[in-house]
């Protein structure tokens, strides 16, 4: 089963809520970060729980050990239970998220490749690929791939094996969810879900990609 996992990129809590709310019955996981946490504050975490859904906090950990300890602290006490971190900042910077997750019962993923054309720049050319390989080795619980590029997702899967690979860039981005899904683990959609006339809907529609 390939996961559908709302990310939540609105500004506006009671909007963030209803939609999250609304598409609750068709989606395995809520993916909150800077713009929603930002604007509405941590007390978003409260109003997602009653959903019962995984919380997955993208906030891209990129510091020091000790700061990426203080920051996942506060991620997993706020009620997530799951942070995204970078993988670039080295093994006792991810080791340390990872460290932390799974003494709270939480999950890490590492972001491998990013989706957007510029992310080419320095991802690519073997970046990637060890990024992949430090997330194994620090026994990070997945990756993030994009989405937007189905061949970097297989080239990463083989280094991740069996690991979950959780995929963003579909829809707006122009990936293509049929594509992707029988590629990974979970795909990451936001704006096609949140940004659609009936959200709810549109989730349905996606959420095919369980079956
Ligand atoms: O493009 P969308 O609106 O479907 O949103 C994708 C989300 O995933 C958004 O929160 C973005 O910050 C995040 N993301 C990527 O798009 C690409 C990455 O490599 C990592 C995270």
């Amino acid at each position: 089963m390939t996961e559908l996992i709302l990310s939540l990129d609105l500004c506006d809590r009671r909007q963030a809520a209803s939609i999250a709310e609304s598409c609750a019955p068709y989606i395995d996981a809520v993916k909150v970060g800077y713009p929603l946490v930002l604007s509405a504050g941590l007390g978003i975490v409260q109003d997602l729980a009653g959903l019962g859904l995984p919380l997955i906090a993208d906030f891209k950990v990129a510091d020091i050990p000790n700061t990426n300890r203080l920051i996942c602290d506060a991620v997993f006490s706020a009620g997530f239970d799951a942070v995204i971190a970078h993988g670039f900042v080295g093994p006792d910077a991810v080791r340390t998220c990872v460290e932390v997750a799974h003494d709270r019962g939480g999950a890490v993923y590492v972001v491998a490749e990013m989706s957007h054309p510029g992310a080419v720049e320095f991802f690519h050319g073997g970046v990637a690929e060890r990024i992949a390989t430090l997330a194994v080795n620090c026994r990070a619980d997945g990756i993030i791939a994009p989405a937007t590029r189905p061949d970097r997702i297989g080239r990463l899967r083989e280094i991740v094996g069996r690991r979950t690979i959780y995929s963003p860039g579909v829809g707006t981005q122009g990936g293509d969810i049929d594509t992707v899904a029988g590629l990974v683990d979970g795909v990451i959609v936001g704006r096609s879900i949140y940004e659609a006339e009936d959200p709810a809907a549109e989730a349905k529609l996606l959420s095919r990609i369980r079956r």
